[in-house]
């Protein structure tokens, strides 16, 4: 199990912001954003931050270095950031993100809130009924993928991110909507593993808030788990604000 953040003083989430990086003002109204958020402990990104991440090659476009240097600019502020990684930008790696205030977790974030244990994921792991993505996410997140990402120059990361970015778009826009969305039960057992009583996800670019109820062993009375996802960034519900005293939609 991963280690749990505790909210006391406050954490901000939001999801899928998609920046593209290969304009030059593509990460610009988030940065203005960042520099404009008033004091909190931890911000936490869902997911989805950029829309293409090949690796550190990427780092080199100056839309890059611009959101780079906001995120070292909140850690100076006593902001820690953090990104759970979306299947946009899972070969942001840790040790790349390090040096950037930029704390990466692979699968999820844990959070403490109260008396509450709040389960922060992407979503994509839990769109069960998509056999092929699922596949394509074990390999496009094996070791030597990853390998391969650290040391791949800039002039073949684009083009590759382009292809992947089309790939995606088109096999997404051929299969029907009950097959590519987050399975609520997946929800819930994940939920069961990290003994969350909260899920929040992004990925479907789509706020809802409901309440999701767990198969109890015989005998006992069933639970219920609140599932939250967030818009997608400039959507009206796209901040989570938690706390020790609970979770609220900004
Ligand atoms: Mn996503």
């Amino acid at each position: 199990m991963s280690s749990t953040l505790d909210a006391t003083g406050g954490l901000l989430v939001i999801a899928d912001l998609h920046l593209d990086l290969s304009q030059a003002r593509g990460a610009d109204e988030f940065v203005a954003w960042c520099d404009a958020l008033r004091p909190v402990r931890h911000l936490v990104v869902l997911g989805d931050l950029v829309d293409a991440w090949v690796g550190p090659a990427h780092a080199q476009l100056p839309a890059a270095q611009q959101l780079l240097s906001a995120f070292t600019r909140l850690g100076a502020r006593g902001t820690r950031v953090h990104l759970v990684h979306g299947n946009r930008d899972f070969l942001l790696d840790e040790a790349f993100g390090a040096q950037h205030n930029l704390l990466v977790h692979p699968e999820q974030l844990v959070v403490q809130c109260g008396a509450n244990r709040v389960l922060l994921v992407h979503g994509d792991l839990e769109c069960t009924r998509d056999h092929g993505y699922q596949r394509l996410r074990r390999v496009v997140r094996s070791r030597p993928v990853r390998g391969l990402a650290r040391v791949l120059p800039l002039w073949i990361a684009l083009p590759v991110a382009r292809r992947l970015r089309r790939a995606s778009v088109q096999a997404i826009a051929a299969k029907l909507p009950e097959d590519k969305s987050i399975q609520p039960a997946a929800i819930v057992s994940r939920a069961q593993v990290h003994a969350a009583q909260v899920v929040v996800c992004g990925h479907a670019h789509a706020f809802r808030d409901e309440l999701l109820t767990t198969a109890a062993p015989t005998g006992q009375p069933a639970e219920t788990v609140r599932w939250i996802v967030l818009d997608a960034w400039g959507g009206a519900r796209a901040v989570l604000w938690l706390d020790e005293h609970g979770v609220a939609v900004a």
